[in-house]
């Protein structure tokens, strides 16, 4: 029998896990809620640490607040091979994301330790912090930390409560210099090897097109907007509708304007509002200020930012048209960034050595895979989305599929160890 051949996730045993973990949650809310700091998301971590514990790998939590299991391989001295996700959840959101990168890692380390492979390099299985984007703006913090890409200035932003990202850190038992300290330990290009990730693809082309394996060739930019409205309030029984400062009205067409520039993207391109943050109105007063929360993405740089100067364009235009002032803050929460080409190669030869279907396609979502990819070559492994939904309580993938992509998952790691 060949390696591939005995190498089997044992679906009983990670069923058992992602219901296990799937327990973990606010449990007031629908879906699926461990955001970052919150007690849920302190449970669901000491749970990860104990199954990792259990699988054999050896745990610690770094500076920058990541659990890392670590599997010794032959060599100690080779630069280690990095896998895993995260285990943070937006609001309200499934139970998937993030969830199968670490479950599905810790099921490889199982498989390789009872068929006796054993590794020259060594294996990190990492549960990134909060990587989910947070009131703070910042998403991906752990591999965002490691990869020095953490700064005080991040540290001192602050949330709707006005309390500071560090001031978080330290809540959750994490100390603040650490996080900044974090990048030491892999700094610079060599300390790592190769780094892979298994990740549900949270969109709809696996399932319509029935590919079991994604390869992604790229992790699309985000460039992020706060847009604030600045009218004035006036009577809205009296004041001369001609007259009006509307800061509703030169919102809600910034609104329309951001989903007018994010369609016709000739590869990949999104836009959307995420939030509108009005001051406690009166029934009869016109709205003075309005703060809109609104994100671009894409996998093409120069369409990117295109659009990005188009709608800022529009919408300064359309609030002006309203004796609206509006003042755009723009962020770049991470630029687009290719897998390496190597790594994914490895990925496709995984998939046909077991005769999985697998196609190429560019991901939406970003990913910590984006901020590792500093450290060393990437690499992202999708397997299909039911209906293409997530960051929802419908968010589902089959178990079957996602004993596949540990499967490809499994013979990358294996080929990728090798690798010089
Ligand atoms: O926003 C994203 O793409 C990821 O789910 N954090
Ligand atoms: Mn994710
Ligand atoms: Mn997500």
């Amino acid at each position: 029998m060949t390696v591939s051949e005995r190498l089997q996730p044992s679906p009983d045993r990670l069923g058992a896990d992602l219901d296990e973990l799937a327990t973990v949650r606010e449990p007031t809310r629908a879906g699926w809620t461990r955001t970052v700091f919150s007690e849920p998301y302190r449970s669901s971590r000491e749970w990860v640490a104990s199954r990792m514990r259990a699988a054999g790998l050896r745990v610690e939590t770094d500076g920058a607040g990541n659990i890392v299991g670590v599997l010794p391989g032959r060599v100690p001295s080779a630069p280690a091979l990095v896998t895993g996700s995260h285990t943070d959840t937006v609001e309200a959101g499934g139970r998937f994301d993030g969830v199968v990168g670490v479950l599905g890692s810790i099921e490889v380390v199982r498989m390789l330790r009872e068929n006796d492979i054993e590794l020259d390099r060594d294996l990190l299985v990492v549960d990134f912090l909060g990587e989910e984007s947070n009131e703070f703006g910042l998403s991906c913090l752990g591999s965002r930390a490691l990869a020095g890409e953490l700064t005080t200035d991040h540290l001192d932003r602050r949330d709707r409560d006005g309390v500071r990202l560090g001031e978080r850190y330290a809540e959750f038992g994490l100390e603040p210099s650490g996080v900044l300290e974090a990048a030491a330990r892999f700094a610079g290009r060599g300390a790592l090897h190769r780094y892979l990730e298994l990740h549900v693809e949270q969109g709809p082309v696996l399932e319509q097109r029935g590919t079991a394996i994604g390869v992604v060739t790229a992790i699309a930019g985000i460039h992020r907007l706060v847009a604030d409205f600045v009218g004035r309030a006036d009577h809205a029984g009296t004041a001369p509708m001609a007259a009006r400062r509307d800061a509703l009205v030169a919102a809600a067409e910034a609104v329309l304007a951001v989903r007018q520039q994010g369609c016709g993207a000739p590869v990949h391109g999104v836009a959307t509002t995420t939030r509108l943050d009005a001051p406690p109105g009166s029934p009869n007063v016109v709205p003075a200020r309005i703060r809109m929360y609104a994100e671009m993405r894409s996998v093409d740089v120069g369409w990117l930012s295109d659009a990005q100067r188009r709608l800022g364009e529009e919408i300064s235009l359309r609030a002006a048209e309203h004796g609206v002032d509006a003042d755009l803050t723009w962020s770049v929460d991470n630029e687009c960034l290719p897998a390496d080409a190597d790594v994914q190669q490895v990925i496709t030869a995984a998939a046909d050595s077991l005769g999985v279907g697998w196609e190429a396609l560019p991901s939406g979502a970003t990913h910590d895979a984006v901020h590792i990819a500093r450290l060393c070559p990437m690499g992202m492994i999708f397997v299909p989305s039911r209906d293409g939904r997530s960051h929802c309580p419908e968010e589902w993938t089959d178990l079957e599929d996602i004993s596949t992509g540990i499967r490809v998952h499994a013979e990358a790691l294996l080929e990728l160890d090798r690798a010089r």
